[in-house]
């Protein structure tokens, strides 16, 4: 039989690489194939993109004469740049002047926290995030005007990039009071922090009495949203049962979702949005907190609309907070959404990367990728991501697990999750500023750091991943070890069509926790019309392990690792260790330093 043996010189930790495999084989016909997919946004499929998630105001300050947003009303002050909860001035005309930043990236697609006009500043904060929309028609001039949306919308376009909105439907901004709750001028009564929920589903059940400011009974847009009969009126939720559904996120004005009139006015208000902007794609806030009924109909109203518009591949994914596949999948299925994000995925990825624990747990939630089956979704239209603006950041997950003995270890999980982002089934989304090793003090606004130099002292004390730069620094390094890093695995991801597309295949997991092999694990992406596979190796551990891999191959390509990765971001060379491969009759057996991956081009046995 052929054997063929090869070893590659790779690097531990923060070595410089010599490659030794061959090139990556780039196939003309096939790169010219996807330079017209990466231009032709319109027709994209969407597991072609990669994302990249975005606060605005945190991201770049393009017009600082909207720093305050409007002149006077509801929608106007709360910049605060020392402030966490503070607007700091970022919006519109920022993104659009970052957008080469993003391509470079390798970002096909932008998300960006809901930029419709807010309250800005209510009892527990500042609107600098956008969730608490007072109008549902016109940008919130923190961020801009509705003409610096579709100049944003269009620069995008001609880059080839798509542009996402975040939507929502469960509330509006915090207007709504009740007489039980509030004295007249809208502030608690006295003893009172918030409502209690009262149950609906009890023989005692009873609403509240909902009740205007005087200044504030036509304040939303469109003018149905002011009348309170359109909403639960139950009181606070308390994240738990049935007041999850109906209660007030912190006095947020939770909508009747079950109301025809809330109905047919959400789609319309989204419709509208859809005709004005012709964004690629909405991502949907607080998904189970809305009855599933209405995403039902929601949903394939919404995506038939825009497509009618000409946004033939219009792409929606809801929130979904919950780690459990069985429960995502509801809204994929039942729900009628065509995807989710993938929090069991960041779960699984956080605990095998960040806490160290076995890499079964990956083997596990891709065996339950049939749940998200039907029709219209399945597991590679999952969103996956490593962080987010609510949960906090890999960089925070990594410092708070506390088994990283080095920055330089640090930085290596941080990397290897995102190849582990990029290389498994799922869209992946890149949260702005893990490009830069932002790590963050926790969740929420925590988690919501300034890329361009940050005036909040409890961001600027954070030491950074991979940089000896802090947030006080301006930050769109594309010299950063991690958006090098990202940048190659989006540049991989796009040659290889395979892991867009292909089908995942487990390879190697390790049996036994405690065996020598145990922090590796393997698994392919495979096309099944052409038979062409590609095999990721992952080591987990901090040292040095081989796994034996059953399969009947000829050859065996490296096409990406971590020491590629990490080449051209460092000049040190130290501590290098051998990476290897070796073809043998009935399996391969791969040797992977400590926290490294390596992707292999595996050519099959004619015999097999
Ligand atoms: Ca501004
Ligand atoms: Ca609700
Ligand atoms: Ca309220
Ligand atoms: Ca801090």
């Amino acid at each position: 039989m052929k054997q063929i043996f090869f070893t590659s010189l790779a690097l531990l930790l923060l070595a410089f690489h010599i490659h030794v495999h061959a090139a990556p084989k780039v196939n003309d016909a096939k790169a010219t194939d996807d330079n017209v997919i990466y231009q032709d946004y319109l027709h994209r499929d969407i597991r072609d993109d990669i994302f990249y998630f975005v606060l605005p105001d945190r991201f770049n300050n393009g017009n600082q004469t909207n720093d305050n947003g409007a002149v006077s009303g509801v929608s106007h002050g709360g910049f605060d740049p020392r402030s966490e909860r503070g607007f700091h001035g970022g919006d519109i005309n920022g993104i659009e002047q970052k957008l080469a930043y993003l391509e470079s990236l390798g970002i096909t697609a932008i998300w960006m926290t809901p930029l419709l006009r807010n309250n800005a500043i209510q009892k527990d904060g500042i609107a600098h995030h956008g969730y608490w929309i007072v109008d549902f028609t016109e940008i919130d001039p923190h961020f801009g005007t509705n003409d610096d949306l579709k100049q944003l919308i269009d620069a995008a376009h001609r880059r080839g990039m798509k542009v996402f909105f975040d939507i929502i439907t469960n509330h509006t901004a915090d207007i709504i009071r009740y007489k039980e709750c509030h004295q007249l001028d809208g502030r608690f009564i006295e003893g009172l922090t918030r409502c209690e929920y009262k149950p609906v589903n009890t023989a005692m059940s009873e609403q509240y009495s909902p009740f205007l400011l005087d200044d504030e009974a036509n304040i939303k847009t469109p003018s149905w949203l002011n009348d309170p009969q359109y909403y639960h009126n139950q009181g606070d939720s308390n994240f738990e049962g049935e007041s999850s559904l109906n209660g007030d996120f912190n006095g947020l004005d939770d909508l009747n979702t079950l109301h025809p009139k809330v109905l047919s006015g959400m789609v319309e208000i989204y419709q509208n949005l859809i005709a004005e902007f012709k964004p690629d794609g909405f991502r949907i806030d607080t998904v189970r907190h809305v009855d599933l009924s209405f995403w039902q109909t929601f949903s394939p109203a919404i995506v038939e609309f825009a497509k009618q518009q000409g946004i033939p591949q219009f792409h929606v994914f809801g929130e979904v907070y919950d780690t459990n596949p069985v429960n995502l999948s509801l809204y994929t299925t039942d729900g009628k959404l065509p995807s989710v994000l993938d929090f069991a995925f960041q779960d699984v990825a956080a605990k095998i990367f960040y806490q160290g624990q076995s890499p079964l747990l990956a083997k596990q939630l891709f065996e339950q990728d049939d749940l998200y089956k039907d029709e219209d979704s399945q597991a590679d239209l999952l969103m996956t991501f490593l962080s987010n603006h609510d949960m906090g950041r890999a960089g925070y997950f990594i410092n708070d697990a506390g088994i990283a003995s080095t920055e330089a270890e640090k930085l290596q999980r941080s990397i290897l999750s995102h190849a582990f982002m990029f290389l498994s089934r799922g869209i992946p989304v890149v949260y702005y500023g893990d490009e830069q090793g932002f790590t963050g003090d926790g969740n929420d606004i925590d988690a919501r750091e300034d890329m361009f130099a940050s005036h909040v002292a409890s961001y600027n004390d954070n030491s950074l991943l991979g940089t000896l730069a802090t947030t006080a620094d301006d930050n769109f390094n594309i010299a950063h070890p991690l958006y090098r890093a990202i940048a190659a695995l989006s540049e991989l991801r796009k040659t290889e069509r395979v892991l867009r597309r292909g089908e995942y295949q487990a390879r190697f997991y390790a049996d036994k926790e405690n065996a020598s092999h145990a922090a590796m694990f393997a698994f392919s992406r495979i096309d099944s019309s052409t038979g062409e596979e590609l095999l990721m190796v992952f080591n987990t551990g901090t040292s040095l392990a081989s796994a034996t891999i059953p399969m009947l191959v000829t050859e065996v390509d490296s096409l990406l690792n971590t020491q590629a990765l990490k080449e051209a971001a460092t000049s040190s060379k130290t501590a290098i260790s051998p990476s290897q491969v070796r073809v043998n009759e009935h399996d391969i057996k791969v040797s992977l330093a400590g926290l490294s991956f390596e992707v292999y081009r595996v050519t099959h046995r004619n015999d097999y």
